[in-house]
């Protein structure tokens, strides 16, 4: 699959905000600053269509992006950031659980997980909750290029192993800086829309 047009949908507060176009939809979570906003624009070719920053929280609302045509990309806030108020880091959480429980088009979550760390708490919580609620799971591997090629095959495996549940997911490492993984994960990503 390539991707030829993207545009910037809306972003959704609560749930009245839900769009309603009736496209299947690939979102997108982790951890805060693992990448997300830059997978977005690498993924569709862009330098601003989804805003990113160095520092964490940046993304604080679930925000659609229309691929093709065809789907919706969510890029959901980024969990896990220690910065920010006990009450804001719940209402990020009921923002994603919310999304996660109500979305009736979401074909798949991609659950990006930095390539150089073990996937946190956060992390494995939310590998339970798309296993609750039945959703399809390819685990994403951000910043490759922050180790050596060599290494690479064996983070993976150390990734796959740790997030729990013992569920041989779809793995695939990408480098937004370097522009590394997009076809691969776009396969992925094609294999879930066309089942
Ligand atoms: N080296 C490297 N840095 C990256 C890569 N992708 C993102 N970054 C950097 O990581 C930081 C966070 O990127 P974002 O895309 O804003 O992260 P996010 O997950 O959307 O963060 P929140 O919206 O805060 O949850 C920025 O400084 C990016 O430049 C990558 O592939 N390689
Ligand atoms: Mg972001």
């Amino acid at each position: 699959m390539q991707i030829k047009n993207a545009r910037f949908l809306k972003s959704m507060k609560s749930e009245a905000d839900y769009p309603s176009l009736d496209m299947p939809e690939i979102a997108i979570c982790g951890k805060s600053n693992v990448g997300k906003s830059s997978l977005v624009n690498y993924l569709t070719n862009r330098t601003k269509l989804a805003k990113t920053s160095a520092s964490p929280g940046k993304t604080r609302l679930v925000n659609f992006f229309v691929i093709n045509e065809a789907f919706l990309l969510v890029d959901l806030p980024g969990y896990g950031f220690a910065r920010v108020s006990r009450a804001e880091q719940q209402s990020w959480a009921k923002m994603i659980e919310g999304y996660l429980s109500r979305s009736k088009r979401l074909r798949a979550l991609l659950i990006l997980l930095d390539i150089r760390h073990n996937p946190t708490a956060d992390d494995r919580l939310m590998f339970e909750w798309a296993a609750h609620f039945g959703i399809s799971v390819i685990i994403v591997a951000t910043k490759a290029d922050k180790i050596a090629k060599t290494k690479r095959f064996a983070q993976l495996q150390m990734l796959k192993k740790n997030v729990g549940g013992g569920v041989d997911y779809p793995i695939v490492a990408v480098s937004s800086q370097d522009r590394l993984g997009a076809e691969a994960l776009l396969n992925e990503i094609e294999k879930v829309l066309t089942i």
